[in-house]
């Protein structure tokens, strides 16, 4: 999956593909690199960010979706409100990609249960501006586990088909640096709740802990466009763990990660 922020102000490439025309051709040429799909969002989830309305994110993703989906490219909706989730699947979108797992809007479980179209869950406590309040966990895996599950029970009550959902662990996402460490390393349990197995998402991407392990040292973190050799080297270890998707920015060297660990997959479950 290639990230394609039209936002000002994204953490790891705030401002690059904020015009729609620069978007839609960094959303074409992630394709062209090895993209299965495009993520698409209009709204900075980084720390501490403010929400922009609602008019601001469809004025953003609009003319986006709408060309890249015309244009035939899966495209993923990464939104936390249910009315730019419905634009964006009028307009062709294949997949939400709702951060909030379902929280921020209640609104949101209906309309993907009604569009039938796949949903990714993400483990999420509160919105940006005050994430890191909520970043406590005595066991973070188990935590994510229960709360996942509970919200997984609360989409599929409100119609979702279970085999449409995938789920994430929301790196960063009211976690500290150390909590994703353990949420990456139990991927498989990650994804078997309740009775049920799902597939797993994992957005790892040039998120603030991977720079804070590469950081110099004077304890500078390296900045956030000089960790995609470290995203590049969790894409081939999550996928080889069976996550099913990596979101990533930079797309072809982390394709080339994806197929890597699926013919390491493939090799390690055939004979020696
Ligand atoms: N992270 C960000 C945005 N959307 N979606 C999913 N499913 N999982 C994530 O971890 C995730 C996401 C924030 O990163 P960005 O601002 O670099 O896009």
């Amino acid at each position: 999956m290639g990230v394609v922020n039209v936002t000002p102000d994204s953490f790891s490439d705030g401002g690059r593909w904020f015009g729609a025309d620069a978007a839609i051709k960094h959303g074409l040429d992630l394709v062209a690199q090895g993209a299965d799909v495009v993520d698409v969002g209009g709204e900075s989830t980084r720390p501490g960010a403010q929400r922009v309305s609602e008019e601001e994110e469809l004025r953003r993703i609009g003319p986006v979706v709408t060309e890249l989906a015309g244009a035939g490219v899966p495209v993923s909706i990464d939104t936390m409100r249910a009315a730019v989730a419905g634009f964006a699947l009028d307009a062709g979108a294949v997949l939400v990609n709702d951060v909030s797992g379902g929280l921020a809007d209640p609104q949101m479980p209906r309309l993907v249960a009604a569009a039938g179209v796949s949903y990714v869950v993400v483990h999420w406590r509160g919105h940006s501006h005050d994430m890191y309040s909520r970043a406590v966990y005595a066991d973070v895996v188990s935590e994510v586990r229960d709360e996942l599950t509970t919200r997984i029970d609360a989409v599929v009550a409100a119609g979702v088909d279970p085999d449409r959902i995938v789920v994430d662990p929301g790196l960063g996402f009211g976690k500290r640096p150390d909590h994703n460490w353990p949420l990456l390393t139990h991927l498989a349990d990650l994804g078997r709740l309740g009775g049920r197995t799902f597939p797993v998402l994992v957005g790892a991407s040039r998120k603030r802990f991977l720079g804070l392990l590469l950081a110099g040292p004077d304890g500078t973190p390296r900045p956030f466009d000089e960790s995609d050799a470290a995203t590049v080297a969790i894409s081939a270890l999550a996928a080889t763990a069976g996550a099913w998707c990596v979101r990533v920015h930079q797309v072809p060297a982390n394709a080339d990660a994806v197929r890597v660990a699926a013919a390491w997959r493939g090799a390690s479950a055939g004979p020696a």
